[in-house]
């Protein structure tokens, strides 16, 4: 198998120091640290998550993901000198972050402003196996001359999110002169996190420690005197752990500090080991390798799947993965649908138990969501738009304040966004029809399928006879306030539907309900596509001017159409944010002919300006199911940009989980052409021409299968008998078989084996 690639940064360079903090970030689903330096600089945000560690400073702020003490941060002197890359000279600087491992390498030769040479390497990794567990090494070799050390290094509790103080520091304490530990609660003692930690120095001769605690940073101050040649090493474990709730630490300190001797015991390089293991497990069962003419592209399957992994709370179903995962501030570690259309399609995949747990986060949630849908005057349960933990609403009331005129605009999402009520229960079916869960289905699914296709038994208006869905915001966020977004329409009408078919089939509902399924089903309106196969994305969208967005699609991300237009206005435009159509046509691919996706992909795309990071694509992977190979890949490979690219603050806040789940959509989905249509799974490849072989591992239906496609061909492997539609024919796989498969432009199809 290929190696699995890594992301280097070649220059240390301030501008870039937020974007790789983002892209190098370590994690396991339960924390996420970011890749900031050891020495302190202005301009990097440090960051460290524990998923599920939301809180509210006041009243009138959303939770947020609280940014945990630092624990990466290091004070070195040499020889009396703060070491800090911008001072002196830097003759030689590489990072690189090993996907395979989540291992952090840092290699520097520095000369001090006297002329002293200095090799300087730093390594980390987020254990994979111990999930509290995060180890440091660092070693400082002087070139040609005696020098002085001294590390600072603790628990650095200044930290805050943007100037918000979540924590109080409860307490801090130093152990038998080796350990040090803080407590900090949240203010509304809903959440605690515990910090242990524990720092080895090797040196000889020894090196002196001492400990501070004051202004919140609790401190080791290791010194050493080093002869020319000689190395100091130190390695650093912390264990950074959390309760919440109710949850009640049971005698935490000293199971963290026995835990903690137990792994300094080990050591680091043991530690790594076994973190190494339980990583090759996860690469063994998502892998995409790709042979391509760009290399770059087998760089960004192994980039999204390696934050897949970081992202993804597995260890609890409490928590679900917000839209930056675990890696910034942005959306205040808010989920979003992201979680269900974009990343929970990758687990489902791959490793179904994951999906499940997503799903049962939305589940235990349904309390909260049936209060929203309550409170704002409808039955059954309406998601609430941005969630933490507690399933309550966290969308912000009030957009950033508009400088000039010094107003606020209500952030609409949270209340006319309401697909994503329809998106979950697109989920639930979705994992249903993967796995056969029957014991899920009956019990949380259908309980989810219930509420959902109640709220939008409630939620229509009748017009002369039909069902409307009014006042609502589709995936498009510039056209807000419409009636009968064909997207919410058909994706609401799929989850009445889906209910109304679960329901009967595990004999669940009364047919007081059935009744009412089977009217709303009856008189929804679908928008229906024009002569020319165009959907009309809303009753009045077709009415609306358009304009030309060549310069605001060359600066696609940065919304700078808000600079010369208020949304006002771009709400009375043909403007797209993202994918609405398209993104119904992508969900629902047993709607339409290839027709209908050509006509509308040419209608709406050039009216897209993809301001958001789940456009692409979305685009990209509708243009392979209509066989535009080479649009599908250009949109692809603009996707994997989003934070691979080099725009040097393009994620600064946290990366596009989204977008990254998206990268192994289009290729599995979309290249391959892997489709599961309701229970069956199709198979319809489209490769671009750059690409001369894709494989992948694929959970269906129990079985493991793994796909191989070269152009013109597929081998399939699974461990036990699957039926597939391989372009349009039905084959029977049972061990290992290959095909022939007529692929776009390539002739007659031929059937092997
Ligand atoms: O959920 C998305 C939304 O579709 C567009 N704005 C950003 C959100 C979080 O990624």
């Amino acid at each position: 198998m290929k190696e699995i690639s890594s992301l280097a940064e070649a220059h240390f360079d301030p501008h870039w120091h937020n974007k790789y903090a983002t892209l190098m970030a370590a994690g396991n689903g339960y924390l996420g640290i970011r890749a900031t330096h050891e020495e302190a600089y202005t301009t990097q945000t440090r960051g460290m998550f524990l998923a599920g560690l939301y809180h509210r400073a006041s009243e009138e702020e959303p939770r947020e993901l609280v940014n945990l003490p630092d624990v990466v941060g290091m004070h070195i002197e040499i020889n009396g000198e703060i070491l800090i890359l911008l001072s002196g000279k830097l003759l030689a600087y590489r990072r690189e972050l090993r996907f395979a491992t989540g291992e952090l390498r840092r290699e520097v030769i520095w000369e001090s402003t006297s002329g002293q040479r200095y090799t300087l390497t730093s390594e980390r990794f987020l254990s994979q196996h111990h999930q509290a567990l995060f180890c440091q090494r660092i070693a400082i070799t002087p070139h040609n001359c005696e020098s002085r050390i001294t590390v600072s290094t603790g628990i650095d509790a200044t930290q805050t999110n943007a100037g918000r103080q979540h924590l109080d520091e409860t307490e801090v304490r130093v152990f038998a002169q080796q350990a040090m530990q803080g407590v900090y609660r949240t203010r509304t003692r809903s959440g605690e996190a515990q910090v242990a930690i524990t720092c080895a120095c090797q040196v000889s001769p020894a090196t002196q420690v001492s400990f501070s605690a004051k202004n919140r940073q609790l401190l080791q101050r290791s010194a050493c005197m080093l002869q020319a040649g000689q190395t100091f090493t130190l390695e650093k474990y912390s264990l950074i752990e959390r309760w919440l709730d109710d949850e009640r630490p049971n005698a935490a300190s000293q199971t963290s500090l026995a835990q903690l001797n137990a792994c300094m015991a080990r050591g680091y390089d043991a530690l790594f080991s076994e973190s190494e293991t339980a990583w090759q497990a996860w690469w063994d069962k998502s892998r995409v390798t790709v042979q391509s003419e760009n290399e770059d592209d087998q760089r960004a399957l192994d980039f999204s799947l390696y934050h897949l992994a970081a992202m993804t709370p597995v260890h609890d179903e409490r928590s679900s993965i917000g839209a930056k995962g675990l890696t910034g501030e942005g959306y205040k570690g808010h989920i979003f649908w992201d979680t269900e259309v974009f990343l929970l399609p990758v687990h489902l995949h791959t490793q179904p138990e994951a999906a499940r747990q997503l799903l049962r986060y939305r589940w235990l949630n349904l309390a909260g969501a049936k209060e929203k849908a309550r409170q704002n005057g409808f039955e059954g349960a309406l998601f609430p738009w941005e969630s933490g933990r507690t399933g309550e609403e966290e969308t912000p009331v009030w957009a950033a304040i508009n400088i000039r005129t010094g107003l606020r605009q209500k952030v609409a999402s949270a209340l006319a966004e309401h697909h994503l009520v329809a998106d979950i229960a697109w989920a639930v079916v979705a994992y249903y029809q993967a796995t056969g869960d029957n014991a899920f289905m009956a019990r949380e699914g259908l309980d989810l399928l219930n509420e959902t296709a109640r709220f939008w038994l409630s939620r229509a208006t009748e017009v002369e006879g039909a069902l409307e869905l009014h006042d609502v915001i589709g995936p498009d966020e510039y056209t807000e306030h419409v009636n009968n977004n064909a997207y919410t329409n058909y994706l609401a009408c799929y989850n009445v539907a889906m209910a109304r078919h679960f329901g009967r089939r595990f004999a669940q509902n009364d047919e007081a309900f059935i009744k009412r399924l089977d009217d709303f089903l009856a008189r929804i309106r679908l928008p229906q596509p024009r002569p020319d196969g165009v959907i009309a994305q809303d009753d009045t969208f077709f009415s609306k001017p358009t304009l030309d967005l060549a310069r605001y699609k060359a600066s696609a991300g940065s919304q700078s159409i808000l600079l010369d237009y208020s949304r006002a206005e771009v709400n009375e435009m043909q403007i797209l944010k993202q994918a609405d159509v398209i993104m119904l046509l992508y969900m629902l691919p047993w709607l339409y002919d290839e027709q209908v996706l050509r006509a509308n992909l040419d209608y709406y795309e050039p009216r897209t300006i993809h301001d958001s990071s789940l456009s692409k694509a979305i685009h990209g992977i509708v243009a392979a199911r209509c066989q535009r190979a080479e649009l599908a890949y250009r949109f692809w490979r603009e996707g994997c940009q989003i934070d691979l690219g080099d725009e040097p603050h393009s994620c600064d806040d946290g990366i596009h989980a989204a977008a990254s789940g998206a990268v192994w959509l289009g290729a599995v989905q979309g290249f391959a052409g892997v489709v599961a249509l309701r229970d069956e799974l199709h198979v319809n490849p489209a490769l671009p021409e750059a690409w001369t072989r894709v494989t992948f591992p694929y959970c269906w239906q129990g079985r493991k299968l793994r796909f191989t496609f070269t152009p013109g061909q597929v081998a399939i492997l699974s461990d036990g008998p699957v039926t597939l539609h391989l372009s349009g024919r039905v084959v029977e796989v049972n061990g290992q078989a290959d095909f022939f498969i007529p692929f776009a432009g390539s002739g007659t199809s031929q059937e092997g084996k």
